[in-house]
């Protein structure tokens, strides 16, 4: 018997796998009910494992609910330099979440074996988790089982979690690898920025912070400390009395085009919303009429890639800059960025995976979903090139202070991974520059009216897509029923794919007018619940919601 089974099998039998449960690894890691986790974490420590010693570097496993309810957790796999786990990898996460425990020996043996892995190479593995109840022992009891070594840095947001793993397995390169370190270097750029920018402007050094309940709002209060005197970062929903992402946090206000819970919402005031584990952030203002203003992760990537495009213009520097969105994408925005702003841009499927595998086609890959996850990207050439500049004695006064700004714009983005703490600094700082109040920077284009619904059905997978998403290949009729209910309205858009974190499948919709965007995603949800076999009560309609 090898070496390991005699310590994984004992270990296994503590964590067995519940009869007639079924896990995928979903958009973004395992999610579902917290207390069908158990088994899915000590796997997830296996695993983790194994890609350590395959890749012979250290791997990140983050424990967290994301943007799901308290009662949710989940569990998501980082790679070597911060990003999310290879698809390839995903498959065998997924099969030995699956297998029970007399299958586990012949699972863990044929990923060995498929990857030619050497087991007595050392393995490393660093993990924290958000707010939500901690399944960290059941990682931990894998890791130890393999005989491997782990930090454990306990409470952390998942952004901070990604830039650790890349701190680690760049030796400090990428940043020094603690939490500390995140907060100085993201600090550091932060107000170098504000030096570089003239004073006495009519910027308003003042945000207030949805939390969403979770952990983001405790480090955003760490941050705090070091932005002194530059930024003024008000917290609400901190987790002292609500729950976490319950009527708050980024998917919240995006999904219900509302503010959340727990604000004092006024005239003038700058505000964010932050998802339950910071990887997600949308900002929003009340307008002089009163009503919602939304600045979603659209209108925060055409804020970014315009200016980012214009330093790099500035500079002279050759360098391709591209943006890439996904169906989700408000058509305003893409032709915004195409058309006014000339910046090209790229479709790929939900998940940030799938973008940032996308952006890596550009030397500056700006890339958000519009729910707000999203980061900027510099390829190595960029980086080199920028890096130059902001030493080049020989360029004009102006054009060093360009290089030197993307210098520290560059530093302030949390390259690994959407986080909602770099975006906010990245967002401020772009403001300032441009000496533009959230009503500027909204004003730069009019988002079609849209809508989200969700729809359950017996099996969400029965839906199948292609296409970036954008069309239905199964059931059969379900995309030509669709197309015939779009064409009844103007300047519309409607897609559905299944959800990879929820158990629903979502509808996406948009149109010249709130009343037809309503009234389309209605349709289309009320075709879905009919052809993809809907479970309980039909969709209701817009006007009775
Ligand atoms: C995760 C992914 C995102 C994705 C979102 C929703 O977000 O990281 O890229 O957009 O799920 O995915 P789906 O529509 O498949 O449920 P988070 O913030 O929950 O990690």
């Amino acid at each position: 018997m090898s070496l390991w089974k005699k310590s994984v099998f004992p270990a296994a039998a503590q964590h067995q796998k519940l009869d007639g449960q079924t896990y995928n690894y979903g958009t973004a890691g395992f999610r579902t009910k917290a207390n069908l986790l158990d088994s899915v974490m000590f796997r997830c420590g296996l695993i983790a494992v194994l890609r350590s010693k395959k890749t012979k570097s250290s791997i990140g496993v983050m424990i967290t609910a994301s943007h799901n309810p308290e009662c949710d957790n989940g569990v998501k796999i980082v790679e070597p330099m911060g990003e999310m786990l290879i698809a390839e990898w995903e498959v065998y996460a997924t099969q030995l979440a699956n297998a029970s425990n007399e299958e586990l020996g012949g699972v863990i043996e044929g990923i060995i074996k498929d990857n030619n892995i050497d087991m007595t190479v050392s393995a490393n593995v660093i993990i924290a988790r958000d707010t939500s109840p901690s399944l960290s022992a059941s990682v931990i009891d894998a890791i130890k089982a393999f005989n491997a070594v782990y930090t454990d840095y306990g409470m952390l947001t998942t952004p901070q979690l990604h830039y650790l793993v890349r701190c680690v397995n760049t030796n400090g390169q990428y940043g020094e690898a603690t939490e500390e370190g995140y907060y100085k270097k993201l600090s550091q750029a932060f107000t170098q920025l504000k030096i570089q920018t003239p004073g006495d402007n009519s910027y308003l050094p003042e945000i207030s912070v949805d939390g969403a309940n979770g952990v983001g709002a405790l480090k955003v209060l760490q941050l705090q400390k070091e932005l002194k005197g530059y930024l003024d970062m008000k917290v609400f929903n901190d987790g002292s009395t609500g729950k976490l992402n319950e009527q708050c946090g980024a998917d919240y206000v995006k999904v219900g085009q509302k503010p959340p819970a727990g604000v004092m919402f006024e005239v003038g005031k700058k505000y964010c919303s932050f998802d339950g584990d910071a990887d997600r952030i949308v900002y929003f203002f009340k307008s002089k009429d009163g009503s919602f203003r939304l600045m979603d992760g659209d209108k925060i990537a055409t804020l970014i890639a315009g200016y980012l495009k214009e330093l790099v213009a500035s500079v002279g520097l050759n360098l391709q800059l591209g943006l890439v969105q996904t169906a989700y994408a408000n058509g305003s925005s893409t032709y915004y960025a195409s058309t006014v702003m000339k910046v090209p841009v790229a479709c790929a499927k939900t998940g940030v995976k799938h973008l940032h595998l996308k952006a890596l086609d550009f030397d500056i890959g700006v890339y958000f979903e519009a729910n707000g996850h999203g980061t900027v990207i510099f390829s190595e050439k960029a980086t080199k090139s920028i890096t130059s500049a902001s030493e080049d004695s020989s360029l004009t006064e102006d054009k060093k202070q360009a290089a030197v700004r993307l210098l520290n714009l560059m530093d302030v983005c949390n390259q690994t991974v959407g986080d909602a703490i770099s975006d906010m600094l990245l967002v401020e700082s772009i403001l300032e520059a441009r000496l533009w109040s959230l009503e500027d920077w909204n004003s730069a284009y009019t988002d079609l009216p849209n809508r989200l619904l969700k729809v359950k059905v017996e099996d969400r997978n029965a839906i199948q897509t292609t296409d970036s998403e954008r069309k239905a290949t199964s059931p059969v009729g379900l995309q030509m029923a669709i197309d015939t209910t779009v064409a009844k309205y103007s300047k519309s858009r409607s897609f559905v794919r299944p959800s990879g974190t929820e158990d629903v499948v979502r509808v996406y919709a948009e149109a010249d007018n709130q009343t037809s965007a309503d009234q389309l995603a209605y349709d289309v949800a009320v075709l879905v619940h009919k052809l993809a076999g809907g479970v309980g009560d039909p969709p209701t309609p817009p006007m009775s919601s």
